[in-house]
């Protein structure tokens, strides 16, 4: 028995030089990766997902293959035209807005649906090569939620595992999918269906009742003589890794090199990906009115925002990188003076001490996405700010704001309520900050993403095991 662990993108970055011929490979370091690590131990793991490579070249692929091969990695080979339409198209224009409650942005085209259904039909075939019905199979996020289905019609009794990391939306948002039936279907293959919260799991079970006409008992519905459950499963960080990275030479370094260069000025720290569902422009907005309302504050506090490029050339995210580079300009150009400059803004991705150095430097973290399925920013700050004061300002439409509730909590679309939960988190006593850090650090590690993932792993296999004996009985 292994584990099918199966994802858009493969943790592993590869490339073939155009000069010398050589692969060259970077790991991509995401959560999900870091979790399955522990699992790694009691397992024999396989991955299959897309190589982050277009290539058409048969000996280029065949290059790659051997090269995955020997990590247990399985490529699946997608054309340039596809992959637009399965990933940029249906995935990231129709799936992502919708999920996130931007409903007016999705586009709603026949050829992305097509292109999806291609693509999870791709990855079925490519895992049926290499699978038996003895395995559990975990299928990760929103690109491939027709997987569960295709692999069940194949291997019928298979251990079929779901989870999905961005917001399961509302019933009312989720109908207005045209293809809201085949998703709903295509998930159901799944044995184990996992969300972020509790309320997500709930959202889902109230579409499968008013799309599918299944009953919900207990979180459970029954689909073809199965018995399908959805549940939370809130995703954690590496507890230990960013809890100990503060005693690090390269992040003390970073530390000490911050405040030679803010000398005793607040710093408010933003970390997100470039998206429109982080709400970049109106943690600006919030900032731009804190700094109105304070004028004695000028000078003395400012606002760094790192973001990571993200779905470079799509029209939509380069608009909204033209007006965070407006807006930061406007901020600085009407209070800046020569000696301070309050929004200090970074477009790229940082080295692991370098994070670290900034989220332990940071005095307030300002995370206000408008959605988001959980955000590990949050959690990841909180864990690095061992013995160390700091506050956290979190939206109410981030995951983790079900578990971080001794954050500051706002309504991000609020401008007023960003600027007046700046006040209150400079103006909390730093007993405060400690108490509500430890309250939620004790969360975070009870929920580190080894645990996470083993939790999760288990908990299928004790779903699969109760289908068994009620097919058998
Ligand atoms: P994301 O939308 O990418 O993930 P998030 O959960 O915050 O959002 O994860 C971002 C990760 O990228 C963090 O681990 C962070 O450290 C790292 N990162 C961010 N900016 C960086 C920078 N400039 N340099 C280096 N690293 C940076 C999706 C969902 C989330 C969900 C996760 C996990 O949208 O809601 O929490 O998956 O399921």
């Amino acid at each position: 028995m292994k584990i099918q662990v199966v994802s858009n993108r493969l943790p592993l970055e590869v490339e073939i030089k155009k000069d010398k011929g050589e692969i060259s490979a970077k790991p991509a370091s995401g959560g999900l990766a870091t979790g399955l690590s522990g699992l790694r131990q009691a397992y024999d793991m396989v991955w299959t997902g897309w190589p982050g490579s277009i290539t058409s070249s048969a000996r280029e692929r065949a290059e790659i293959e051997r090269f995955m091969a020997k990590r247990s990695l399985f490529p699946v080979w997608l054309s340039k035209k596809d992959y637009n339409g399965y990933y940029k198209g249906f995935s990231n224009k129709v799936i992502w807005p919708l999920f996130h409650y931007f409903c007016q942005y999705p586009q709603y085209r026949q050829v992305y649906w097509k292109a999806y259904v291609k693509a999870n039909l791709a990855f079925c075939n490519r895992i049926l090569e290499n699978a038996s019905e003895e395995d559990i199979f975990w299928i990760n996020d929103y690109h491939l939620m027709l997987l569960p289905e295709m692999i069940r019609e194949n291997l019928p009794h298979a251990k079929i595992g779901f989870f999905l990391h961005i917001p399961f939306p509302h019933f009312e948002v989720f109908r207005q999918l045209p293809w809201r039936k085949e998703i709903l279907e295509g998930l159901a293959g799944a044995g184990l269906i996992g969300f972020h919260t509790q309320q997500y799991a709930d959202y889902f079970l109230h579409c499968v009742n008013q799309i599918l006409g299944c009953g919900i008992d207990d979180g459970t519905f029954e689909v073809k003589g199965r018995t399908v459950r959805a549940g939370s499963f809130p995703m954690g960080i590496d507890y230990q890794k960013f809890t100990e990275c503060a005693r690090q030479p390269d992040v003390i370094s970073t530390v000490r090199q911050y405040r030679e260069e803010y000398q005793g000025k607040k710093i408010i720290l933003s970390v997100d990906r470039l998206d429109y569902s982080k709400g970049i422009i109106q943690r600006l907005r919030g900032f731009d009115r804190f700094l109105e309302n304070n004028p004695a504050q000028r000078g003395k506090i400012a606002l760094l925002e790192l973001i990571v490029p993200s779905r470079v050339g799509v029209e939509q995210y380069r608009q909204l990188k033209k007006e965070i580079d407006e807006f930061s300009g406007k901020i600085n150009g009407k209070y800046g003076t020569p000696f301070w400059t309050p929004v200090r803004y970074f477009y790229r991705s940082v080295d692991f001490p370098t994070l670290c150095g900034l989220y332990y430097s940071a005095d307030i973290a300002l995370i206000t996405p408008r959605r988001d399925g959980m955000n590990l920013v949050a959690k990841e700050y909180v864990a690095v700010h061992q013995g160390q004061p700091g506050v956290l300002i979190l939206s109410e439409f981030a995951g983790a704001a079900q578990q971080l509730r001794e954050s500051i909590t706002v309504n991000p679309n609020s401008i007023d309520a960003i600027a007046q939960a700046i006040e209150k988190a400079l103006d909390m006593p730093v007993e405060e900050q400690t108490k509500r850090l430890e309250a939620m650090q004790k969360v975070i590690r009870k929920t580190d993403v080894k645990d996470w993932a083993a939790g999760f792993i288990e908990k299928l296999r004790m779903a699969a095991a109760r289908t068994k004996s009620t097919l058998e009985s």
